[in-house]
């Protein structure tokens, strides 16, 4: 079966590579670089320096045996990617090739433009790629559990019955994002199952928390194939910046009063969903919605549990309640239903003293590369 992956290049996109790649599928990656490009500029590169992808895919096939096929191009641009679907013909694509940032999407106008631009056409393009040339075949879309918001109701999974003055209908679940970046995210929602409903397409969107994690099975075999590992305050997630900060010695950066919740999820969890989820596509005319996370924590609780880890292995880690850059609430109800990938056979890897105890030992080799100045800058909202 043939899969490409849009977005290769990033945290998850590499690994995502990988994990279809030594299950037998025929892999193509594409990526356009962006986010190297962008945290150049910005001056905070990931972590790990990672080759290129045509390195990588090199160093994979001396690895594994076997091979990836790298394009590298822009998604927005409909010539190039359509070209990429005439010669691969696959049979699902995996949609990562959006501005992943939220705090990217809020530094300035043309970064909000950006994150608009490319978001909205790249998925556009997708679609229209698809219906042209491989009707057929199944988009897997990386969403976000940000979509949502935090609603003072359950979070359902992607779909909410409503009854209304007697009479009944299903609806996507109301969304109501905190940043632009998430915005995105539901105009894509929006937009991809218009086409559904009109062209017939088959989509499954991944409502995706927070990740964390630097290792997958696959990465292990060789230190030049892990994941870009960002720990900064515009491209890096929560847990893996607190447990840079923990090794840094730099106290953990916990915004406001610490009380937000969100659904968290190990990388190789990120690998299991999307990997179940296209051996088991959407029906021609569906969209599917999974709710993609394995548990909820505090930022509170994140940070007692870095600090407890980082603590026993010898780390000084303290925590700090800082002015909170964004505008979010930090005091609010969660109970969000995840049980539709549980159904499909996933197998989570919960955040385990283990697994944190595993992330600090790795941090640790790369400690001289760590750039105090990009773990934390004030980005605000307003
Ligand atoms: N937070 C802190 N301190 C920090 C960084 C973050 O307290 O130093 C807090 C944030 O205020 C927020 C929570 O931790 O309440 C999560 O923040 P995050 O930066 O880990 O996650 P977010 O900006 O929402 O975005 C990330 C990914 C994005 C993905 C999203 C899933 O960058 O691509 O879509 O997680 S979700 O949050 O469920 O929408």
């Amino acid at each position: 079966m043939r899969v490409l992956v849009l977005g290769a290049d990033g945290y998850l996109g590499w690994a995502t590579s990988m994990y279809f790649s030594i299950r037998g599928y025929e892999v193509m990656g594409v990526d356009n670089y962006f986010r190297r490009g962008a945290a150049e500029e910005l001056d905070c590169t990931a972590l790990v320096s990672s080759p290129d992808l045509d390195r990588r895919a090199a160093i994979w096939k001396g690895a594994s045996g076997r091979d990836i096929h790298v394009r590298i191009g822009d998604v927005t641009d409909y010539p190039f990617i359509r070209g990429v679907f005439e010669e691969f013909m696959p049979e699902s694509v995996i949609h990562y090739a959006e501005q992943p940032s939220a705090v990217y999407s809020m530094m300035d106008r043309e970064k909000a433009a950006l994150t608009v631009r490319n978001n909205l056409l790249s998925t556009l393009n997708i679609i229209y790629g698809v219906n042209e040339v491989v009707p057929d075949c199944h988009i897997v879309k990386l969403g976000t559990m940000g979509e949502y918001g935090t609603p003072d109701i359950d979070i359902e999974e992607g779909w909410i019955e409503i009854e209304h003055n007697g009479r009944r209908d299903r609806f996507l679940f109301p969304r109501q994002a905190s940043s632009l970046y998430h915005t995105t995210k539901i105009q894509d929602t929006d937009m991809l199952w218009f086409y559904v409903r009109t062209w017939g397409l088959r989509v499954t969107d991944l409502m995706q928390g927070p990740v964390y994690g630097i290792q997958t099975d696959e990465s292990v075999l060789d230190p030049r194939l892990m994941p870009n590992f960002h720990y900064d305050e515009i491209f890096g997630t929560v847990l893996n910046r607190f447990v840079v900060q923990g090794v840094a010695g730099y106290p953990l950066t916990v915004y406001g009063n610490g009380n937000q919740v969100r659904g968290y999820l190990n990388l190789k969890d990120t690998m299991q969903c999307v990997y179940l989820s296209v051996t088991r596509p959407a029906e021609r005319g569906e969209l599917r919605v999974f709710n993609q996370m394995t548990e909820t924590f505090s930022v509170n609780e994140l940070a007692e549990r870095v600090r407890d880890v980082g603590d026993r292995m010898g780390y000084r880690v303290e925590i700090q309640k800082i002015e909170n850059p964004r505008v979010e609430k930090e005091d609010h109800y969660y109970n969000p239903r995840y049980t539709g990938l549980l159904d499909l056979g996933l197998k989570p890897h919960y955040l385990t003293d283990e697994v944190l105890e595993g992330m600090f030992e790795m941090v640790e080799k790369y400690r001289d590369r760590i750039n105090i100045d990009a773990i934390f800058r004030g980005i605000r909202w307003r």
